[in-house]
């Protein structure tokens, strides 16, 4: 049967975060890889779902009329709000307001200057890129004492701040020195052998799923 979840998106960390927190969040959905490198997001189909032209979007149509969301944080928040507890602490106002202001560190401290740097590097701006790129590492490895503090990056249950931390962990391993943050090291090397971490990544691999192009022909 088909899911009543679609998430178009490719292998970048906004979609590999949305992927990871539907997987974890036990919501079964379809994957549907949009080829950046092909401009698929740029096409007419894919810009009546998305005017804006980029990935995530999903597609909810578990309530009936379908919800077309199209921000990688508001399908992560989407997921944990349609599973109490799976991805947020929900019965602790406490709990949750830190697993909160550690995903919005993440997201707002540490990945959006590393999607600048990323935008800058294509401007030839080196000099900022590196100047944002040493930002990157400095602010993660505050990550250290989160990691020090617990199993998880808030507390002792996986949250959207593991989410948010692995991916941008993943994606700049080789700058880190991990000598200097060796219980982050210990957490980093436990989230990669996590189901949800794993499915998360193949999600966009091209595979077996029909393109949009393919799906619409
Ligand atoms: N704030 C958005 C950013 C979406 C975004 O920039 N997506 C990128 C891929 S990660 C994209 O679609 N880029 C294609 C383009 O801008 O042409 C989110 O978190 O979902």
């Amino acid at each position: 049967m088909e899911s009543l979840v679609e998430l178009y998106g490719w292998q970048t960390g906004n979609c590999i975060r949305a992927a990871i927190a539907l997987t974890e969040a036990g919501i079964p959905f379809t994957a549907r890889p949009v080829n950046l490198a092909k401009g698929e997001h740029q096409r007419h189909l894919f810009l009546t779902l998305n005017p804006a032209g980029k990935v995530p979007v999903m597609i909810d149509r578990s309530n009936g009329q379908p919800l077309v969301i199209s921000q990688s944080n508001a399908i992560m928040l989407h997921a944990a709000e349609r599973s109490p507890g799976r991805l947020l602490p929900s019965n602790d106002v406490a709990s949750r307001a830190v697993a909160l202001e550690r995903f919005f560190f993440f997201v707002t401290d540490v990945i959006a200057p590393n999607h600048a740097a990323f935008y800058l590097r294509h401007r030839g701006m080196d000099d900022a890129v590196s100047a944002l790129n040493q930002r990157v590492i400095q602010r993660l490895a505050e990550a250290e004492r989160y990691a020090a503090e617990s199993l998880f990056i808030a507390g002792n249950q996986f949250t959207l701040a593991d989410i948010a931390a692995y991916t941008i962990v993943a994606s700049v391993k080789d700058s880190i020195d991990w000598s200097e943050l060796p219980n982050l090291a210990q957490w980093f090397q436990y989230l990669r052998t996590m189901h949800s971490i794993e499915q998360g990544y193949q999600a966009f691999v091209l595979h077996r799923h029909p393109t949009l192009e393919q799906l619409r022909k």
